[in-house]
This record gives C-alpha cells, sequence and structure tokens, in this order.
C-alpha cells in the first residue's frame, strides 16, 4: 500500500520509523511519502492560512496550496483503476471505526490531508469529490488541534490489517470489535499474583468451557462499558449479539 501525507508539521510523522508500521514500510508492506504543505505556497512567508469569509475566530486553509500539492501527489501515483481515496481527519467527519479501516485496508493508495486551525476551504473537498473519492474522517467526539495525531491513529488501525504486517493474523480475529464486541480479559503466568487468581477455567484444558468462558466475558464487558455495541434486544441480531 502506498500512503501520501500531506501537513504543515511532516516532522509529526517520524514516529511511522518505529514499531508495526515502522517494520512493515522496512518489508516493503508499506509505501510512505510525507509532504511539506509549506512547499506548494509561493509567497515570502509561506502562508496557508488567511481569515474566514463571513468572519468568525480562527483562520481557514487557503486552498491554493492544497490544490497544487494534491495534484501532483495524485498524478505522481500513476492511473490506478479508482484513483487514491483522499482522507480529511476532521471532528466533523464520519465516524472512524473498524469496518472503517477494514475498508481503507483494501485500498492500493491513500493520501491524508492533515489540516489545521479551524479547517480547510470547503472548495478544495468539493473539488476532488467531483472526481475522486472524499472522506471527512472523525475519530470520536472531541477536538484535537490538528488531523496529524488522527492520522497517526488511522495508518495504525488500518496498517495492520495489511496481510503480513501482523505476523499473527489469528490474533487480529480475537481483538476488540473484529466480531462486534469488546475483547476478553487475558492472563499469563504466574497462575496467583499479589493475591488475583487466574480464572480457573482457563487453566482446565478444557478448550469449549474456555471458549464459552471468553464469549460470556465479552458480552458482560460489552453491556457493561459499551452497551451501544450490542444490537438491540430482541431483534433477530439480538439472539446471537455481534454475529
Ligand atoms: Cl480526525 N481531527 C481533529 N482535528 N479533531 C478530531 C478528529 C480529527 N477526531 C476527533 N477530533
Amino acid at each position: 500500500m502506498r500512503i501520501d501525507i500531506l501537513t504543515i508539521f511532516p516532522e509529526f510523522f517520524s514516529v511511522l520509523d518505529v514499531s508495526l508500521v515502522g517494520k512493515a514500510r522496512q518489508s516493503g508492506l508499506i509505501d510512505l511519502g510525507v509532504h511539506n504543505l509549506r512547499d506548494h505556497t509561493h509567497d515570502r512567508h509561506n502562508t496557508v492560512d488567511d481569515t474566514p469569509y463571513g468572519g468568525g475566530a480562527g483562520m481557514v486553509m487557503k486552498p491554493e496550496p492544497w490544490g497544487e500539492a494534491l495534484d501532483e501527489i495524485i498524478a505522481s501515483l500513476g492511473t490506478t483503476d479508482a484513483g487514491p481515496v483522499l482522507i480529511f481527519p476532521s471532528p466533523a467527519g464520519e465516524l472512524f471505526t473498524q469496518k472503517t479501516a477494514r475498508e481503507l485496508a483494501g485500498e492500493p493508495n491513500l493520501v491524508f490531508g492533515c489540516g489545521r486551525y479551524e479547517g480547510i476551504d470547503q472548495r478544495v473537498f468539493d473539488h476532488y469529490a467531483a472526481t475522486g473519492r472524499v472522506r471527512l474522517i472523525s475519530l470520536g467526539d472531541y477536538v484535537l488541534n490538528g488531523g496529524e495525531v488522527a492520522v497517526m491513529a488511522m495508518i495504525e488501525a488500518i496498517g495492520r490489517l495489511i496481510p503480513g504486517v501482523v505476523g499473527n493474523p489469528e490474533s487480529l480475529v480475537e481483538e476488540s470489535h473484529e466480531d462486534g464486541l469488546l475483547e476478553y480479559p487475558s492472563y499469563t503466568k504466574p497462575p496467583s499474583w499479589r493475591g488475583h487468581d487466574v480464572p480457573p477455567v482457563l487453566r482446565s484444558g478444557n478448550h469449549g468451557a474456555i471458549a464459552a468462558w471468553r464469549r460470556e466475558q465479552q458480552l458482560e464487558r460489552t453491556s457493561r462499558v459499551r452497551p451501544d455495541l450490542l444490537p438491540p434486544a430482541n431483534s433477530e441480531a439480538g439472539a446471537k449479539p455481534g454475529e
């Protein structure tokens, strides 16, 4: 997968050299390009923002640097069938979920545009949506100063779903959100630690009983902390939550 990031803080993304994404880059599974939006300004102060039409607080990112930079990135990708997905992190976007991550992990080209200030001139989204795929995506109902940290989170969630990035693909299946439920609690040795014992069923060797206990724990935990994830009771889906 080829990922391009457009930002006024390229140095933010040096952390993508390490950990799982870093390894995936070294092995060629992820090809990452980080671009400085200011390289596409043509005034002495490398201006990327201006005051909003209609008034109001804060500054808005000007469309011209975005247009020039995105045109160049898109052209450099060549002509794949559907073209890249342009992703703009925004608290005004659709919610990023495991489903979003799975969809995007199947794409050959992703381009992330990191906005700062009060946002990007709306015409940038409208222009690229007219000829390609544009998604405004939010991490949740809170406000970050800019899209950089959000993009990092999205790349980590997407990157680990690319085949070969996570060593043992089975570890992906048993995680929170993959089956619509939160994951069950995990234990390792020692069997007793500071007076807390590992649940005996996990040491029983009874695989059926272990699977049933884990499912029960998933349901208990999900209904306690994230009841919103459960299907409505008494519905067809309600008979088998999360399936
Ligand atoms: Cl994706 N961007 C920004 N700036 N703030 C956010 C967000 C994204 N998701 C939640 N808050």
